[in-house]
């Protein structure tokens, strides 16, 4: 334990998984390996950018983590990345973690008052970001009235964190920690108000890795993962990075959107044997598949594919398996939760159901008392584990709502079979999820309301051909003459402008009112079609 400060003992279900109480996580993720005698074993390929050994991860981690310290950065101060799925993501997240600075990884498809927002909520210290998001990421510090110290890109001509990383030091000592002590932030999004900070301790990846990583897909260091799902969102950062640094394994890396064409470029390339997708892609790639009888992309190097982030339809796990002969393991994580916790499994594959609790976890489902409910009856799902959030930022209300005892509500609709599958029957707020993404029905609402020629507007999930939910719109005109096709295209592509470009409503519908309850709340659930 004393060198790599973790020790896991296996001969138990779950795992006993003991920390030494000077913890810093960075030690055994990318230190350990170089003990381990992996020093040239590759760590990271870069889709059109290079490979990176376990030795030069190392090294680059370091001089990251040092960087940050030339540049002011202190122990416990945040700082914001905007990076793109690439080697520098590694580097920086390892090294302020290594260095006691907390990164906090955020989605690269907001827009800039998204940025100004999370800036100002977090007062972060340093904001880094790909060249590619310089558009929204400067507008974003203009505005905000905190003012990071370090704004820098990641690369480029002239000043840089790369540059930055040159000049300094390739050694580095961890920082002293501790297990439970503060490693990293996410950030996630509810119905109202801004995204909130979900601070993470440093046991976290360690917990997340051992019980999901290797407790329900096996991994070990002979595998090659590939995520569609960016690192920036929690499913990613487990997939793609967590994951394989915990057992030595390898992680390709696509900077650029995951389509079914890249993403079949991909696994012909590198033929890695985990793959982890959202239902959305999942249905894409068939599609692509079944209307091209020529396109028959290799999928042979893969042993096992993931889907979370929204549920998958049974039909679609079905016409996945039978096209492919892939086992398809869907799974429910969250935010707060890190990761997976409760999963199918490779010999046990319900479809429909998002699966058993994953060992070390434990889930039940209560009624509006917190009470459990019988098997079949649907109700709150609750969980528990050792990976949840230490606490949402400077927001103890919503802390102390969500956790009772240990326990976090989820905020999902579950009930659980005899045999003790779960099954997900939507969400208990108005959020959506598309393409595995959040989207909050006021945020649209609120940016159709900008448009002069909408007096009021609802949004609601509506299931597509695949069965997959996308935002409808329901609006009231001020003039009710100016419904049409033509106010339908403006309203488009005022939305487009202006929001992330997953949440653009893909159905619209000219109402003469909105169902509201006695105090003038819209009741959504009126309008959501069976
Ligand atoms: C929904 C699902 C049904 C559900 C995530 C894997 O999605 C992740 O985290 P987020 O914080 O969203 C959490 C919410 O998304 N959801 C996710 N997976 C499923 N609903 N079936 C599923 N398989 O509403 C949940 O509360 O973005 C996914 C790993 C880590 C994650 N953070």
């Amino acid at each position: 334990m004393e060198d790599n400060l973790v020790s896991v003992d296996t001969d138990l279900t779950p795992a006993v998984i003991s920390y030494s109480d000077r913890f810093n996580v960075a030690v055994p993720f990318i230190d350990r390996h170089l003990k381990e005698g992996r020093e040239n074993k590759i760590a990271i390929r870069v889709h059109g950018g290079g490979t990176v050994t376990y030795k030069t991860l190392a090294e680059h981690v370091n001089r990251a983590g040092n960087a940050l310290v030339d540049l002011g950065c202190k122990r416990g101060d945040r700082v914001l990345m905007v990076v793109k799925d690439s080697a520098e993501f590694y580097y920086l997240f390892w090294g302020a973690i290594k260095a006691g600075i907390i990164p906090v990884p955020l989605n690269t498809l907001l827009r800039a008052k998204d940025y100004t927002y999370i800036i100002e909520n977090s007062e972060a210290t340093g904001v880094i970001f790909s060249p590619e998001y310089l558009s929204e990421v400067e507008p974003a510090i203009e505005k905000s009235n905190h003012k990071p110290n370090t704004v820098l890109s990641t690369d480029g001509s002239g000043e840089c964190l790369a540059k930055q990383m040159l000049n300094a030091s390739a050694n580095l000592n961890a920082v002293t920690t501790t297990a439970n002590e503060d490693c990293f932030w996410l950030y996630s999004s509810g119905t109202t108000g801004g995204p909130k900070g979900v601070v993470h301790a440093h046991k976290d990846m360690v917990v997340t890795s051992q019980y999901y990583g290797v407790g329900i897909l096996g991994i070990s260091e002979k595998d090659t993962c590939f995520s569609a799902a960016k690192l920036f969102f929690a499913y990613g950062l487990g997939n793609a990075m967590t994951f394989p640094l915990w057992v030595g394994a390898e992680a390709v890396l696509l900077p650029g959107p995951p389509t079914p064409d890249s993403c079949h470029e991909i696994i012909e390339t590198y033929k890695p044997t985990i793959f982890y997708g959202v239902p959305t892609l999942y249905a894409a790639q068939l599609k692509s598949m079944e209307t091209n009888e020529t396109n028959n992309p290799d999928l042979s190097s893969i042993r096992l594919c993931t889907s979370a982030g929204e549920a998958l339809p049974p039909d679609l796990l079905k016409r996945w398996m039978d096209k492919t002969g892939i086992p398809l393991l869907d799974g429910i994580g969250t935010t707060e939760i890190l990761h997976i916790f409760l999963s199918n499994q490779i010999d046990k594959i319900k479809p429909g159901a998002s699966g058993l609790a994953v060992p070390g976890y434990e889930g039940k489902i209560v009624d509006g008392d917190g009470k459990e409910v019988p098997n079949g009856e649907t109700g709150d799902l609750m969980i528990k584990g050792d990976s949840l959030l230490k606490l949402y930022w400077r927001n103890p209300d919503k802390t102390t709502a969500s956790i009772k005892d240990g326990w976090m509500y989820t905020g999902d609709t579950y009930y659980k079979d005899d045999e003790g599958f779960f099954f997900c029957c939507g969400r208990s707020d108005d959020m959506l999820k598309v393409g595995g993404i959040w989207c909050s029905p006021v945020e649209i609402e609120n940016k159709l309301v900008e448009h002069p020629k909408v007096l009021e507007a609802a949004i609601v999930g509506r299931e597509d051909d695949e069965q997959l939910i996308k935002p409808e719109a329901f609006i009231v005109l001020n003039n009710p003459k100016d419904a049409g096709d033509v106010l339908q295209k403006e309203l488009l592509e005022h939305c487009k402008a202006g929001l992330a470009r997953y949440k653009y409503p893909r159905w619209f519908n000219f109402v003469e009112d909105l169902p509201k309850t006695a105090t003038g709340k819209i009741q959504r659930f009126q309008l959501r079609s069976e």
